[in-house]
This record gives structure tokens, sequence and C-alpha cells, in this order.
């Protein structure tokens, strides 16, 4: 398993998409709204869920699998796959949108809501940001506020199955209103913050926020 927050190297797919961070790939320069129209401008529809990630798929069992909440919090927690399921449980079904751009719908997760995860952490006044940690060294970040959408989950299940390792599984975050990079697969922690601190992909190239209608792609947009 890789150190805390070590990212793997770079691979093919990592360094096509810095190249396509640097061109601007996939702009079209339109801006919508998510009530005016369902698919974000530049995205396609696809059935099928394809696998995006930095390469290193860690395998993390329920058994071994830990959350630790810290940081800018009353209430740091660190609860093991059990502790972590006898939380309030929620289905949601939302849209998911990826940069590279493919969109698909009416995905069926189930899981702790950030809601019910913030009233058990509860973080402090100074608290304006968080960022997320991952078991492959992935790390990237939130404003509370978009954490806290109603319909965001720590999500262990898809479609009434296990979420598949390939997919994030035990736990990942899913954020819907912003570009699935948000969405941290193998969710291991959680760091709140009074000051932003941008993740893997913040860093190099993408959007600090990441809004799909309003195409949000990369920094400097
Ligand atoms: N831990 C981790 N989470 C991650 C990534 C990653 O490389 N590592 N990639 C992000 C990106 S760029 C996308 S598009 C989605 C892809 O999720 P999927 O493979 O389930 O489609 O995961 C996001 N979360
Ligand atoms: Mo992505």
């Amino acid at each position: 398993m890789a150190a805390p927050d070590e990212p793997p190297p770079d691979s093919k797919l990592t360094r096509s998409k810095q190249r396509w961070a640097q061109e601007g790939r996939f702009l079209t320069g339109k801006t919508s709204r998510p009530g005016q129209q369902r698919l974000p401008p530049g995205q396609h529809l696809t059935r099928d869920w394809p696998t995006l990630d930095l390469g290193p798929a860690p395998t993390i069992s329920r058994e071994r699998w830990r959350l630790d909440v810290y940081g800018a919090v009353e209430q740091p927690l660190f609860w093991d796959f059990q502790q972590f399921t006898a939380q309030p449980q929620k289905k949601f079904i939302s849209d998911i949108h990826c940069v590279t751009t493919w969109s698909r719908y009416d995905n069926q997760w189930e899981g702790l809501s950030t809601r019910d995860l913030l009233d058990a952490c509860r973080p402090r006044d100074e608290a304006r940001f968080l960022v997320l940690h991952s078991y492959d060294g992935y790390t990237t970040n939130l404003a509370l506020e978009d954490f806290a959408a109603d319909d965001a989950l720590l999500a262990h299940s898809w479609s009434g199955a296990p979420l598949e390792a390939e997919h994030g599984g035990p736990v990942r975050l899913v954020v819907p209103h912003l570009y699935f990079w948000k969405s941290a697969k193998w969710l291991q922690s959680i760091e709140f913050l009074a000051d932003d601190a941008p993740g893997y992909w913040e860093v190099r190239g993408y959007h600090n926020r990441g809004d799909p209608w309003k195409e949000e792609r990369y920094s400097g947009d």
C-alpha cells in the first residue's frame, strides 16, 4: 500500500489528462444549468461504467478498511466497516459526469449521507474546506458546502450490491453535482480545514471546484 498521499508514478492516462488540461481539450464554451438540461455541455452518455483512476487499484477488504475523520471537527471519528454501516443508511439515485466527457445516468447508491457524517463529527466554526485522502495515495479537495450537498454520500453499495473494488470499494465518496474526480474512491480519511488545499488533479491543471454545467474542467477556465 502506498505511503499516505504518495501518488503512484505518472501513467499514459495521467500524462494525457495533464496535456488535455493545458490544451483546454473538450471545452465547448457553453454553460447550462441542471434544471435546463440534464446532460452538461460537452458530455456524451454512456451505458457502461468506465473505470478511471491513477492505475494501481488498492484491494482493501471490508475487514481491513478504516475511515479516519480528523482536523477542524469537535468529534474526530475512527470507524471500522461495521461502525460505519451502523450509522444511518440512505439510498440516492444520481448521474455521473466525468471530465473526460462521459456521463452515466441513474446510479443507485447506498451509504452514509455526508449530512449525517457532518452531524456525527460536528465541524468547528473555522472549518471551510476538506481534503479526501484515499488508499491509493489520491487526494481531492472540496468546499464544505459542496461536500454537504443533499445528495452526496459515502457509498458502500451500487445497484444493490457491494461497490466493486475497481469502482472504489469498500467505500467511495459520491458528489453528484461536481465532476467525478471529486468523488474519491477507496476513501481512507477526511480532513477538515480552515484553508483550501488543492488535491492531485487540482494541482495538475484541473479546476478547483469542477461544476459540469459551467464546464469548470480546467484551472484558468
Ligand atoms: N482514490 C481515487 N479516487 C478517484 C480517482 C483516483 O485515481 N483515485 N480518480 C477520479 C476520477 S478522475 C474519476 S473520473 C472517478 C472514476 O470513478 P470510476 O472508476 O468508478 O468510474 O474516480 C475519481 N476518484
Ligand atoms: Mo476523471
